[in-house]
């Protein structure tokens, strides 16, 4: 390692005095004057990470909802997938560590992960739409060409761009090609497929109201347009030309909020969508007749997609195992709906991507949402194999018809990370396919009444969980006061945990009511003190 580019590069990137960050669910995120110092160290860890691997890392500049001010960073794996759990220590280590600690610390990292110093090493990096993350795109740089990375900017992308090309760099252009271009056709060409028979059979004009969150978003579907069959006409709202990014708008806002976006007018049951900042989460929407909003958020996705995905798979007949994967946050009927009436398996696992992409990984066919809105369908190699050699070969008319339309969602969907642009597209094919209405989709089941609360306390790390985050382990006796609340109302569920992204206690309810469902959230809230 060359000491003498570490000591000078690292001194232009000085950690501001007592600042500790921590790599979390989302990577590193803070306000963006507070980032330099952790950016440029990424640059480094990346290589480090990519020398090990021998293979192209990622690295994306984005704090997705979060307020415009604030910003972040995430490494992503050579398969597209997040960066391993045991590296993120590594990155907190190394974020943390005084200015004259970090050569030492890299030096540790090096003989822990046995890193081979002389391998070379590929980075790709991406950036939202933020003022900021011009600059902090220099701090990465910098951290690459300290440790003599070579590096290749994608410029603005959406984070799910830059997993799929790190997937597309690694495996020799298998996955698809290692452009963005390449993404656009890839999508666009499966897209046409899944509903060409539908759009030639005379359902034309399928027109979708899209906010962006005045993010990156907007720019990319833009681009993608002109790849896109003319019955798909696409409204876009909040493109980032005015408004601040994820200012009264976008995913997060809208599921947190339950109502509209600003920027968007929603006549009587018009289909419109919300992206976050980038572009990674997805929810759909509409007003009723009445002016009632109804959102549809990642449950009700992952139900619509599984319940398309069984279908497909009873005609094509082959036993393949599908799973639906959930958080806690799931909400109750989505869950009951799945197991009780579409038969299909549902396992809950803790908040956080990496978590359900990870039991997706168990099944054949594994699709997973939490409810904000991320998530994906993973296939086994196994079964897109023989998905594909179906589609081929198949002799049977009906079967490989089947077999097609599943090829044609395994090129659709990103496999490599929650995508909303690629979601919007596989949904927008799945209604056009079974000629759903919005409405339609949303009566599928009628979501239990909830409550979310944030609480606030001196230490959010004194609640530990446990079964996947819904119930407490301590402090000792807040799990027996929340079942004796749990008792008081019917239908009900509850549960505390602390936030991964923020300095706070998060409090979910859900009831027969929505009254019932907002006391039961306030009666948690005050037994977690
Ligand atoms: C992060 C996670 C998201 C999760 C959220 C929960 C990734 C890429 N993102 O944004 O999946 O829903 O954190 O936040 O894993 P919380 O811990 O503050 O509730
Ligand atoms: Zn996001």
């Amino acid at each position: 390692m060359d000491l003498g580019a570490v000591t000078k590069f690292s001194a232009l990137h000085a950690k501001p005095d007592g600042l500790i960050l921590q790599y979390g669910t989302a990577g590193f995120r803070a306000k963006a004057a507070f980032l330099d110092h952790a950016i440029y160290r990424m640059g480094m860890l990346a290589v480090l990470r990519s020398k090990q691997k021998k293979a192209t890392i990622g690295i994306m500049i984005t704090a997705s909802h979060n307020p415009e001010e604030d910003n972040g960073v995430k490494l992503i794996d050579p398969l597209g997938e997040m960066l391993a759990v045991s590296w993120e220590e590594h990155a907190t280590r190394l974020a943390n560590a005084e200015e004259q600690n970090v050569h030492t610390v890299l030096t540790e990292i090096c003989h822990l992960e046995d890193v081979t110093l002389q391998q070379e090493a590929m980075i790709i990096i991406g950036r939202d739409t933020r003022p900021s993350s011009e600059k902090l795109l220099q701090s990465v740089i910098d951290g690459v060409t300290a440790l003599g990375g070579q590096y290749h900017d994608f410029g603005l992308v959406t984070t799910p761009q830059l997993h799929y090309l790190v997937c597309c760099q690694n495996t020799n252009g298998q996955y698809g090609k290692a452009t963005i271009e390449g993404y656009y056709q890839k999508l666009s060409k499966a897209f046409v497929d899944l509903t060409k028979q539908t759009f030639s059979s005379g359902h034309k004009n399928r027109a979708l109201k899209i906010d962006c969150a005045s993010g990156v978003g907007a720019l990319k579907l833009k681009e993608m347009e002109g790849y896109l069959p003319q019955e798909l006409s696409l409204h876009i709202f909040n493109d980032g030309t005015k408004g601040k990014l994820n200012d009264l708008c976008g995913a997060d806002y809208v599921k947190t909020h339950q109502k509209p976006p600003k920027g968007l007018e929603i006549k009587p049951n018009e289909r419109c969508c919300s992206f976050d900042g980038d572009a990674d989460r997805i929810v759909y929407y509409y007003n009723d007749a009445d002016g009632h909003f109804h959102l549809i958020d990642g449950d009700k996705i992952a139900t619509l997609i599984s319940s398309f995905l069984k279908e497909l798979l009873l005609e094509v007949g082959e036993n393949l195992k599908i799973g639906v994967v959930q958080t806690a946050y799931a909400n109750g009927s989505s869950t009951q709906y799945l197991e009780e009436i579409m038969k299909v398996p549902v396992y809950c696992t803790k908040t956080g991507v990496k978590h359900l992409h990870h039991k997706a990984q168990e099944f054949d066919i594994g699709v997973y949402f939490e409810s904000n809105g991320h998530g994906t369908v993973l296939f086994s190699k196994a079964a897109e194999k023989k998905i594909r050699q179906l589609a081929e070969e198949e002799t049977d008319e009906k079967i490989r018809k089947a077999a097609m339309m599943l090829e044609n969602v395994i090129d659709l969907i990103n496999q490599t990370v929650g995508d909303a642009i690629s979601d919007m597209l596989l949904i927008e094919a799945i209604l056009a396919v079974k000629g759903l209405s919005v409405q339609q989709w949303d009566a599928i089941y009628t979501d239990l009444p909830n409550r979310q609360l944030k609480v606030t306390v001196a230490d959010r790390q004194v609640i530990d969980t446990t079964d996947a985050e819904r119930r407490a382990v301590t402090p000792l006796g807040l799990q027996e006061a929340i079942d004796e609340l749990l008792k008081k109302y019917k239908l009900s569920r509850a549960f505390v945990r602390p936030s991964g992204t923020e300095d706070i206690i998060r409090v979910y309810a859900e009831a027969d009511s929505q009254v019932n469902a907002d006391r039961l959230a306030t009666e948690v809230s005050l037994a977690v003190f």
